[in-house]
């Protein structure tokens, strides 16, 4: 299987984050690619090819133009007003107060453009989630052109990233930028599965009111995990995306049977839906020993979900999402990666 690895990931290199209130060392560090990626050699899982740039213009369709300026200038912004590292928002345009005004200040912007502080905005945060969007572009092409499958190493992640807002560790939405461009591409129908631990709260929202996009997801429960306000089993789409979203939560603390059987009900819609392209948000912070999350995935069952995915039977796009157990994360992809060659 061919990688397509972002080679700009480092320039996004959070020194902290806000957690319980303190600041506490980032969890999502660029040491959990460079793991990744020798673990993708040392496979010899296949070729490792740099992105394409495809320009803008397909990060637009899914993200809002003025989020999308915001993001690529805000750290010189916070610079230019005497910013030391790293910028958090602090207040957020919450029920009442009004999102439809675009306020001058920048700590306003900061908040009117993102959904938690628990997301470092450094000054290489945009340059490297462009170059994420242009792997997960270049590797949509490899797809298009006949490769069974395709993983694309990158971070930051993507699926917390709604059309006009960060969060989650996450500036642009991958998934949903590949999604849209192989539609745009022609395609008529894409599934996305999402099995990182986390709802993908932003991917669900972009497509919520559409049929060309099938998203689902098993995650830990949003009424103690995060995104926390979204994600719930009566999440089901609207208008005329009703039938095609499908959230399957799971408590904190899950047994690796639930997961799997979360796993084929969400793949049972999937199949029913029968997408021309199955785009996987390959989170593995469902690793036993992940520092943020509760579940107890191990290496036979990440290379268990992998066959389970080639045996769904779609062309397939692996995205990087979480995973921050960070010496880990290089050996529970490729378990993945492999366990899908593996099969047929
Ligand atoms: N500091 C993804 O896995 N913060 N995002 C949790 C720990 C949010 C995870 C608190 C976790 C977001 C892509
Ligand atoms: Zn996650």
């Amino acid at each position: 299987m061919k990688t397509i690895y972002n080679p700009h990931h480092g320039a996004h290199a959070a020194t902290h984050e806000f957690f319980r209130g303190k600041l506490v060392p980032a969890f999502e560090v660029p040491a959990r690619a460079d793991y990744v990626l020798q673990a993708v050699k040392d496979a010899a899982l296949g070729e490792v090819l740099n992105p394409v740039d495809h320009g803008l213009a397909p990060m637009a369709r899914v993200h809002a133009a003025a989020y999308l300026r915001f993001v690529e200038g805000a750290h010189a912004e916070w610079l230019a007003l005497g910013g030391e590292g790293d910028a958090f928002p602090a207040v957020w345009p919450v029920r009442s107060l009004r999102s439809d005004v675009e306020p001058r200040s920048f700590a306003a912007r900061m908040g009117l453009y993102s959904m938690d502080s628990g997301t470092p905005l450094t000054s290489g945060s945009w340059e490297a989630a462009y170059w994420g969007a242009q792997a997960s572009l270049t590797g949509l092409d490899h797809v298009l052109a006949g490769e069974r499958s395709v993983y694309v190493l990158t971070r930051p992640p993507g699926h917390h990233a709604g059309a006009d807002f960060f969060g989650g560790y996450c500036f642009i939405n991958n998934a949903a930028v590949a999604a849209q461009a192989a539609l745009d591409r022609g395609l008529s129908k894409v599934a996305i599965l999402d099995v990182d631990y986390h709802h993908g709260n932003g991917t669900q929202a972009i497509f919520y009111e559409r049929a060309d996009v099938f998203y689902a997801s098993v995650h830990g429960d949003p009424q103690t995990e995060f995104p926390f306000f979204l994600g719930h089993a009566d999440e089901t789409g609207a208008g005329g995306g009703e039938g095609f979203n499908a959230n399957f939560p799971l408590p904190a603390g899950a047994s690796n049977e639930q997961w799997f059987e979360a796993l084929d009900a969400c793949l049972a819609q999937l199949k029913a839906y029968a997408p021309e392209l199955l785009i996987v948000s390959l989170g593995v912070d469902t690793y036993g020993g992940d520092p943020i999350s509760h579940f107890t995935l191990d290496r036979p069952e990440f290379s268990r979900m992998g066959q389970v995915l080639r045996e769904f039977g779609a062309p397939t796009l692996f995205l990087q999402e979480g995973g921050y157990a960070t010496e880990a994360i290089g050996l529970n992809v490729v378990a993945v990666l492999q366990g899908f060659e593996s099969a047929k």
